[in-house]
């Protein structure tokens, strides 16, 4: 039997936010492109992840044509809390920073951006398997797979890696020809998603002798919370009422009157890393979001940094096409890393004030003390935060690296 071969102008590796979303953005400069992805749709729509989009990520999904849903049901957030051994400390966004934060859950994002993907009729393969990058270094690359009992090759004139952390991506760049930084945390997040409404209006960040919580939500009826907990917790120790009554503990007596607790629909531990490929291209492949970096959910930067690598890239990739111009392509990883590590910095500078570490000595603990102690008498430092956690400008891409 031949082996199908697919020709388009970039094959996109993973059909999760960052390349659904790319996809749409070139679509709508007329630019063709084929999703591959691994998991099944049901699989992709149904991962909970992240629930904190900027207001550039915001603007970035409308005009992915994506921007109903996040209109009609996303929550306007002008602050959010953090709250110190019972103490809480309002991050008041929009009067330090003149902007707001949206709360609108991944999941949504991933559906909506689904949903106009079908609309278009664009070609997107799911259940693939054996993904493997050819060529990279020529102008003709390709991409190998294997989908319903067949082996295809999809021919491109660019790859975009958008396969996640354990992609096939990022492996394909040669190791000598990638720098890789990380840091691995000593705890997890252990999550909790329940139909019950918020405790707070806003989202919590709490630190307490017990450790990390967050209050966050999807709706006025769906909460989302976290607590900090160990690498290798597990799950079955920790029943509904433990972790609702845990909860209540560190996010201290005045938020927990406000907690509804309710049975969980979803409980999950995920593991904190901080991580970076150096570099985002290799010849005719780019990375994007997560197959190019990691970071911990403290400074809700994830899905954030992945929307605006997406948005980087079809800037790029569209002066291209429109105007053979390679300016924006010879910039991206120079560019899209610069905002990356800016965001490296801040959910890092943010997991090391809220969590506690083991391994922390006296001077550490009296260090973080002094911190928070700082960031709750200092308008300058509140300014810092803030300007971070809405979002740092994106840079002109075409500008030049
Ligand atoms: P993704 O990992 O979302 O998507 C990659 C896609 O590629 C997946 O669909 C995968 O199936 C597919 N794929 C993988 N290998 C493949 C292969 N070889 N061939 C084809 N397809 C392949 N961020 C936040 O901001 N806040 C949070 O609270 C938060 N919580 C998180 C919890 C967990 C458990 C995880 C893992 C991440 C979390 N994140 C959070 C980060 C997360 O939201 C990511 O930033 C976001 O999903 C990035 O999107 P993508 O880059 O598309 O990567
Ligand atoms: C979430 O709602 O899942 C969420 C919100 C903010 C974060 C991390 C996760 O920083």
């Amino acid at each position: 039997m031949t082996q199908p071969c697919l020709r388009t102008q970039v094959a996109i590796i993973g059909g999760g936010p960052s390349g659904l979303l790319l996809a749409r953005l070139l679509h709508f400069d007329g630019i063709d492109s084929v999703i591959i992805e691994r998991q099944s749709a049901a699989h992709v729509e149904g991962r909970i992840r992240a629930g904190v989009l900027e207001q550039g990520s915001v603007e970035v999904l409308t005009r992915a044509g994506v921007g109903k849903g996040l209109a009609q049901h996303g929550l306007t957030h002008g602050g959010f809390e953090l709250a110190s051994d019972g103490c809480l400390l309002r991050i008041d966004l929009e009067r330090l920073t003149g902007k707001t934060v949206t709360v609108y859950g991944q999941t949504e994002v991933t559906k909506d951006l689904m949903a106009a993907h079908r609309a278009s009729g664009t070609q997107m393969f799911h259940e693939a398997s054996g993904v493997a990058l050819h060529a990279l270094g020529a102008d003709r690359p390709s991409v190998s797979f294997d989908h319903g009992g067949q082996a295809w090759r999809i021919e491109a004139d660019f790859i975009a890696g958008c396969d996640g952390f354990h992609g096939a991506s990022r492996q394909a760049i040669p190791a000598n020809c990638r720098s890789e930084f990380e840091k691995v945390y000593p705890f997890g997040w252990l999550g909790i998603l329940a139909d019950v409404p918020p405790c707070h209006d806003e989202l919590i960040y709490a630190t307490s002798q017990r450790g990390f919580a967050l209050a966050s939500m999807r709706s006025e009826t769906r909460s989302r919370y976290y607590i900090q907990c160990r690498v290798d917790e597990d799950l079955d120790a920790w029943p509904d009422d433990r972790l609702w009554e845990e909860l209540g503990r560190r996010l201290g007596p005045q938020v927990a009157s406000g907690i509804t607790t309710g049975p969980a629909l979803e409980k999950s531990i995920a593991p904190l890393r901080s991580y970076v490929c150096e570099t985002m291209r290799y010849g005719r492949l780019f990375l994007v979001g997560d197959a190019a970096h990691i970071v911990p959910p403290t400074g809700a930067k994830g899905l954030n940094l992945a929307i605006g690598d997406a948005h980087y890239l079809s800037t790029a990739l569209g002066a291209f096409y429109a105007r053979d111009e390679t300016r924006g392509l010879e910039a991206y990883a120079d560019v899209a890393l610069r905002r990356v590590w800016k965001a490296e910095r801040f959910s890092w500078m943010l997991t090391g004030l809220l969590h506690d570490f083991d391994d922390a000595t006296d001077f550490d603990q009296r260090i973080r003390a002094a911190e928070l102690d700082y960031i709750f008498t200092s308008e300058a430092a509140q300014r810092s935060i803030a300007e971070n956690y809405i979002g740092l400008p994106f840079e002109d891409v075409l500008a030049g690296g």
